[in-house]
């Protein structure tokens, strides 16, 4: 073969072996002990930040009620982190005894989005997440910026990204818990809208609405 077909043989490879599928995947890790404090430092998962893409963001609650003792829903986009394992007033959260609830992130304009990184922390079923991410670029046909629980998002012109559940198999569920949705592109799309559809993270009491501290967009960057 000549050498001049390598690139064209190349490349039809990479097509064939991993075409455009979507597939986003998530990753996530979790500090128990001394490593949970207020820096929010994980070793596979980056830390909060104060100036990604959700800084401005706008949150609007779609379903469900926020416990009277959560944080407005602008706390997961302010930069600011509990310094406590159990600081309900720096964190986001639903209801006690309730199922979990839905919110909408309003990114003002859609930008190519990279990570969805979502950041928890509690010393019990507080602590994990559990949570379907959508997804909208804002001119999809029919888009309904509000399904209530019950609706499929998917059916009203919402993309699914991701479920997202770091709930351990067994053993203790606490701690301090960063997570990162991100496909092998690259690239989770191009969207001004991300939906969050939260659950609780165990039945047994009514303490298993997520302590949600802080959600950050990461744009995709491109090089000149
Ligand atoms: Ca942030
Ligand atoms: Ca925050």
């Amino acid at each position: 073969m000549r050498l001049t077909c390598l690139p064209l043989l190349a490349s039809f490879i990479c097509l064939a072996a991993s075409p455009c599928v979507f597939n986003p995947t998530f990753l996530f890790d979790r500090n128990l002990g001394a490593a949970a404090n207020s820096e929010f430092k994980f070793k596979t998962i980056s830390s909060p930040r104060k100036d990604d893409a959700a800084a401005n963001a706008k949150l609007t609650l779609i379903d469900g009620e926020l416990d009277g003792g959560s944080a407005d829903l602008s706390a997961l986009v302010d930069g600011r982190l509990p310094s406590d394992e159990d600081e309900p007033g720096a964190n986001v959260f639903f209801n006690a005894g309730s199922s979990g609830g839905r919110f909408r992130m309003d990114l003002d304009k859609p930008i190519d989005i990279a990570q969805v990184n979502s950041y928890s922390w509690h010393p019990n079923s507080r602590g994990p997440q559990l949570y379907k991410l959508y997804a909208a670029e804002g001119s999809e046909p029919q888009l309904d910026l509000a399904p209530k629980r019950g609706i499929d998002p998917a059916t009203r012109g919402w993309k699914f990204v991701a479920t997202v559940s770091t709930l351990p198999q067994s053993g203790e569920d606490g701690g301090q818990y960063g997570v990162s949705v991100r496909d092998a592109s690259g690239s989770l799309g191009r969207y001004r809208y991300l939906l969050f559809d939260c659950y609780v993270t165990e039945l047994y009491d009514n303490w298993g609405n997520t302590f949600y501290s802080e959600i950050d967009v990461i744009e995709r960057l491109h090089k000149p």
